[in-house]
């Protein structure tokens, strides 16, 4: 009994079938091969009750592709979400370097993916974890990936330690957890054995592991890379990316409410600020030296674990990046998008940093694995917009049609009158200068770790010097919370703070009382540690920006809530570039005042303060009373004042600031323009009052 469904006409499985208005070929729904289909709702049967048929084609493509949906995931950098922008140069750099994409004034398109590192596909988007900053820039000389993190140096200092690292921090292998986190045994375990991690571990448990936004991070290319120029004269060079909105992070407490609160809060907020014309922007910036300044410092400039104090070079900005377009699909781009380090143009090149070197294997050979074929580059999203054209041929999913013989050179088939193919080019060619570059490039093959490479100790004492005391109290606090997490309390524990007590004195201390265990002896170093100069670039506190843009206030409202109260806030807010979001109890909003209903954005019980950067709680005597029985609101002011934001209330509202526990400071204001001064800042000061930090 075959059916010809009518437009939006229900079947007999009361669905809706949606039929396409006309004929047209670009409307109709189809299979691979083109057929228009005429029923995408019911299986072919025999009979109506009777077996499905084996020949309906249209079902079984329909269930094998999406049998076959998914692709591995990436072994680290699982979780991510992707933008498209622009890269423009605003500084002429030509005597550093003859890449195009750095001549002053071009413009080139880039994307930008960002992660965490150890939690899967599905996991949460703030956990304590690095961020990766991954930039493909298609310049007009073909791609260049910057694969970097928020965080300038490294775990480990040859990529022989890789796997080991990653194996010991992803999910345990027994018991498939935790997800998403180094609080546990096996990291740890390994951590403390290693003290080429120490500098690393100092940063991963500072705030820098916690951001507000990923519009707010620092992005690095952690290695020492080289600069190329015209005349062939290398110099040493290290990437920063400054973000315009200042650095911001949350604070623990905050972080973890904030995977309950919004798993995706990281991707919803670049989503939505790219949506809104609200678009990130970051400075690009070099950090420059030659042979002479590397041989004079305490340090290795090829060793990862490593960083080149501002101070001592400072960075110069030669251009910035802006994110302007949100990806049209997610798979299609932000999944299958695939950068390798070893993705270069002329005018940049490597250095012998042995873990640059491995990586530079590493990523070509995992794309293969997850993407499935050699012709991943053919993916839109990883296809240079420069012309490409070779002599490889054929493979799976190949997606380009050469035509003519000459797949292999020297071929002297143009002769004949037929097209030859491409042929090399010394002139404009990628040409390899390392060697060049003053760097050991001869010698006995050793499996050897430079003499250079031994001191880990002086750049972790650095960087916990050069933090505020409410930084370093985090420090302290994050490593004491992770190593309580640690079932061998009398083994592990005890052999980090060993080395934390070459780091410094009072962080051994600290966390070692944090945790109720005897101070061991310091573990003995490689090579004994320096004080360095504290450097304020290190610094979260000392590279915030006191601004309303780019964060947003949560406003609660009930009935009664005055309205004229309200637009004044709003209208402050947004003048001050900020973004107002009304919470209420109810999603359809408020009676206010003057009698108008006021709709919210978002309903109390999910739209809890740690979603804000400050909030203003605008309440009647009626609304007041009816919310001190709400545990969500009182959560709402308690979460804000805990989590160290302004706050800002009508006078009725004091009842509910009463019962939140919340006392009066500089953070605490009225309704006016003292509101708006607070909300672009945080109040650390307050934290010592509220928690026992270690
Ligand atoms: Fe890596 C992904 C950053 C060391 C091997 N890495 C990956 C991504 C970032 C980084 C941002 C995600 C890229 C994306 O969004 O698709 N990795 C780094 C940094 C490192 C580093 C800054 C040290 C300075 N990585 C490193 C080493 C190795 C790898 C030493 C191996 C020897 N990394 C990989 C990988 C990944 C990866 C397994 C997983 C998915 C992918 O490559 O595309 O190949």
């Amino acid at each position: 009994m075959a059916r010809t469904p009518k437009s939006n006409m229900p079947s007999n499985g009361g669905e809706t079938h949606q039929v396409a208005e006309s004929g047209d070929a670009a409307t109709v729904l189809t299979t691979n091969q083109g057929i228009v289909v005429s029923d995408n709702q019911n299986s072919l049967k025999s009979g109506a009750r009777g077996p499905t048929l084996l020949e309906d084609f249209v079902l079984r493509e329909k269930i094998f592709h999406f049998d076959h949906e998914r692709i591995p995931e990436r072994i680290v950098h699982a979780r991510g979400t992707g933008a498209h922008g622009y890269f423009e140069a605003t500084d002429d750099i030509s005597d550093l370097s003859k890449a195009a994409l750095f001549r002053k004034g071009e413009r080139t398109e880039v994307f930008v993916r960002f992660s965490t590192v150890a939690g899967g596909a599905g996991s949460v988007d703030t956990p304590r974890d690095v961020r990766g900053f991954a930039v493909k820039f298609y310049t007009s000389e073909g791609n260049w990936d910057l694969v970097g993190n928020n965080i300038p140096v490294f775990f480990i200092q040859d990529a022989m330690k890789f796997p080991d690292l990653v194996h010991a921090v992803k999910m345990e292998a027994d018991r498939g957890y935790p997800q998403a986190g180094s609080a546990h045994d096996t990291f740890w375990d390994w951590a403390s054995l290693m003290p080429e991690t120490t500098h690393m571990l100092m940063w991963a448990m500072s705030d820098r592991t916690l951001p507000r936004s990923l519009r707010m991070i620092e992005g690095f290319g952690v290695h020492t890379f080289l600069l190329v120029n015209e005349a062939g004269e290398t110099h040493f060079v290290k990437f920063h990316w400054k973000p315009k909105l200042g650095l911001q992070s949350t604070i623990w407490d905050e972080a973890l409410k904030l995977q309950a609160a919004d798993n995706d809060y990281h991707r919803r907020d670049l989503f939505e600020a790219i949506d809104a014309g609200n678009f990130p922007e970051w400075e690009l910036g070099i950090q420059v030296f030659d042979k002479a300044f590397a041989d004079a410092q305490p340090y290795d400039v090829l060793d990862a674990t490593k960083l080149i104090p501002e101070e001592d070079v400072p960075v110069r900005i030669i251009g910035r990046m802006v994110l302007d377009r949100n990806v049209d699909n997610f798979f299609a781009e932000t999944e299958q998008v695939a950068f390798c380090p070893a993705n270069i143009v002329p005018g940049v090149d490597f250095s012998n940093d042995p873990l640059l070197q491995g990586r530079l294997f590493s990523y070509l050979d995992t794309q293969k694995s997850r993407l499935g074929t050699a012709n991943f580059h053919q993916i839109p999203v990883n296809a240079p917009r420069c012309p490409f054209q070779n002599f490889q041929r054929d493979g799976q999913m190949q997606m380009a049609v050469p035509k003519g013989r000459a797949n292999y050179e020297p071929n002297s088939l143009a002769a004949h009158g037929e097209e030859g193919g491409p042929r090399e080019s010394p002139a404009r060619g990628f040409a390899s200068s390392t060697t060049l570059s003053g760097e050991d490039e001869s010698g006995e093959k050793l499996r050897i770790r430079p003499e250079s490479f031994a001191d880990h100790y002086s750049q972790a004492r650095l960087f916990y010097r050069s933090q505020t005391q409410s930084e370093q109290a985090h420090i302290a606090s994050s490593f004491v919370f992770e190593l309580s997490k640690v079932a061998q309390l009398d083994q592990v524990p005890p052999r980090m703070v060993a080395n934390l007590r070459n780091v410094d004195e009072d962080l051994a201390k600290r966390v070692a009382t944090g945790l109720g265990i005897p101070l061991p002896k310091a573990a003995k170093p490689a090579k004994e540690p320096v004080d360095m100069a504290p450097s304020d670039a290190l610094s979260i506190h000392k590279n915030m920006k006191a601004m309303l843009e780019g964060r947003a206030v949560g406003i609660l409202i009930a009935d009664g809530t005055d309205a004229s109260e309200l637009d004044a806030v709003i209208a402050s807010v947004e003048k001050a570039k900020g973004k107002a979001m009304i919470v209420a109890p109810k999603v359809g909003g408020a009676k206010l005042s003057d009698g108008s209903q006021r709709k919210a954005d978002g309903q109390l019980a999910g739209s809890p303060s740690q979603l804000f950067d400050a909030v203003a709680i605008i309440l009647s005597a009626e609304g007041c009373a009816a919310l001190l029985k709400e545990g969500a609101a009182v959560e709402f002011a308690m979460n804000a004042f805990g989590h160290l934001k302004a706050i800002g209330a009508s006078e009725a509202a004091q009842p509910l600031l009463d019962k939140a526990g919340v006392v009066a400071d500089d953070g605490v204001t009225g309704l006016g323009d003292a509101f708006i001064k607070a909300a672009s800042q945080r109040f650390y000061a307050r934290e010592p009052g509220l928690r026992t930090l270690a």
